[in-house]
C-alpha cells in the first residue's frame, strides 16, 4: 500500500467529487426536527462514534476499516443524557449504540438473554432488572425526543452527515457540543480512481495507492461552527507521539479540547489538552479494578466536559451582555 502524503484535497472539492448517502436527506429532516423541537437554553451535543470505512472498490467487496467498537462514543452518549443533553448520535452501523451495547456485542449473543417458560418467551431473572433499567431509559429519551440516531459507514457518509449537521445546528452556538469520538480514516481512494468492480487476484499482489484525507476540523470550526464548543479525540499507539500531536491539533485548528488516548489504556486513562492547558493537561483516570467493576471513565469525561461547556457557555453569554 502507498500513500499519497502530498496530494492534499481541498475539503470544498471533496464534496463535489463524492457521492451523499442515501440517507443525507432522511438525516436533515429528522436533525432539523429535532433541534427545532428543543427548548431555548437546552444543550446539546453531536456525540460521533465508531469507525470509518474506505471501499477499495466502488462496487464495494473490500474495503480498509478503523478501529473503534464505539465504546466510547455510546457510552458518552448514555452519560450525555443523564446530564440533560439532547443527543444526536452520529455512528457506524452496526457498531455499538447507546443502552443496547451491554446486549449487542458480547460473545453470549441477545438469545443467550432470553428463555421460554410455558411457552413464553422472557427475560431471564438475572437479567431482567439491569435490561429494564436500560430499556426504559431509552424508551423515555427517544420518546421525549432528547435521542436522535444517525448511522454511516463509509468515512465518505460520515464527511456528509457531519457537514449537514453541522450546518443545521451552527445558528445554536454555544449551547451545541461537538464530541468527535469516531475513528475516521486519515487516507483513502478517491471515487473517480477507484476499480469499478471487485479487485480481482489473477494478476498477483495488490498495491493501494490511497490519498490523504482533507484536513476537516478545519472548515468545523472556522466556517461550519465556529461558535460551538468543539472536542476533538486523537489515538495514538506510540506514546512519544501523544502530547505533540495533540498540542499540534490544538494549535493548527484553534477549537476547545483535544482528548487524547493511547490504544491500550483508552479505557482507564485520557488526558484533556486545551490552549491554556497544553503543556500540562488535565488527566482523567480510573483504575483496572474500577473498568473490571463495570465503571465507565466516561462518566468522568463526560462530567468533566459538561462542567467546561457549562463554562464556556457562560463565558459567551457575559460577551454577548458586555458587547
Ligand atoms: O470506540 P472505542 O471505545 O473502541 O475507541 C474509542 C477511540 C479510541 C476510537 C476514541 O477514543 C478516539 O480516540 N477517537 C479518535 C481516533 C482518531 O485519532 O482518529
Amino acid at each position: 500500500m502507498t500513500l499519497d502524503m502530498r496530494r492534499t484535497i481541498d475539503p470544498d472539492t471533496y464534496f463535489d467529487h463524492n457521492l451523499p448517502p442515501t440517507n443525507l436527506q432522511w438525516a436533515h429532516d429528522e436533525v432539523d426536527k429535532f433541534v427545532k423541537t428543543q427548548s431555548p437554553d437546552q444543550r446539546i451535543v453531536l456525540v460521533t462514534s465508531g469507525g470509518t470505512t474506505v471501499p477499495l472498490e466502488n462496487n464495494t467487496v473490500r474495503f480498509v476499516d478503523n478501529f473503534s467498537a464505539g465504546t466510547r462514543g455510546s457510552s458518552s452518549a448514555e452519560q450525555f443524557l443523564a446530564m440533560g443533553y439532547a443527543v444526536i448520535f452520529l455512528y457506524r452501523e452496526q457498531s455499538l449504540q447507546p443502552f443496547n451495547r451491554n446486549y449487542s456485542h458480547n460473545t453470549r449473543g441477545i438469545l443467550s438473554y432470553l428463555e421460554r417458560i410455558n411457552g413464553q418467551i422472557r427475560v431471564k431473572p438475572e437479567w431482567e432488572e439491569k435490561m429494564g433499567r436500560d430499556l426504559d431509559s431509552y424508551q423515555k429519551y427517544t420518546q421525549e425526543g432528547k435521542l436522535l440516531m444517525v448511522n454511516f459507514t463509509t468515512l465518505s457518509d460520515y464527511l456528509f452527515l457531519l457537514r449537514e449537521v453541522s450546518l443545521l445546528v451552527a445558528s445554536l452556538g454555544p449551547r451545541v457540543m461537538f464530541y468527535l469520538a469516531a475513528a475516521v480514516s486519515d487516507f483513502f481512494i478517491p471515487s473517480h480512481s477507484m476499480s469499478e468492480h471487485k479487485i480481482q487476484s489473477a494478476s498477483g499482489d495488490l498495491t493501494l495507492h490511497m490519498n490523504q484525507v482533507p484536513k476537516f476540523l478545519r472548515p468545523l470550526v472556522k466556517n461550519w461552527v465556529p461558535l460551538c464548543f468543539i472536542v476533538s479525540f486523537k489515538l495514538e499507539t506510540d506514546p512519544e507521539l501523544l502530547g505533540p500531536k495533540a498540542r499540534h491539533a490544538l494549535e493548527k485548528y484553534g477549537h476547545q479540547v483535544v482528548v487524547a488516548n493511547m490504544l491500550n489504556t483508552r479505557k482507564c486513562q485520557v488526558w484533556l489538552f486545551t490552549k491554556e492547558e497544553a503543556q500540562n493537561p488535565a488527566i482523567i483516570q480510573i483504575s483496572k479494578e474500577d473498568v473490571d467493576a463495570g465503571k465507565d471513565i466516561e462518566q468522568d469525561i463526560v462530567e468533566e466536559l459538561a462542567r467546561r461547556h457549562q463554562q464556556y457557555i457562560a463565558n459567551a453569554q457575559q460577551q454577548d451582555l458586555s458587547a
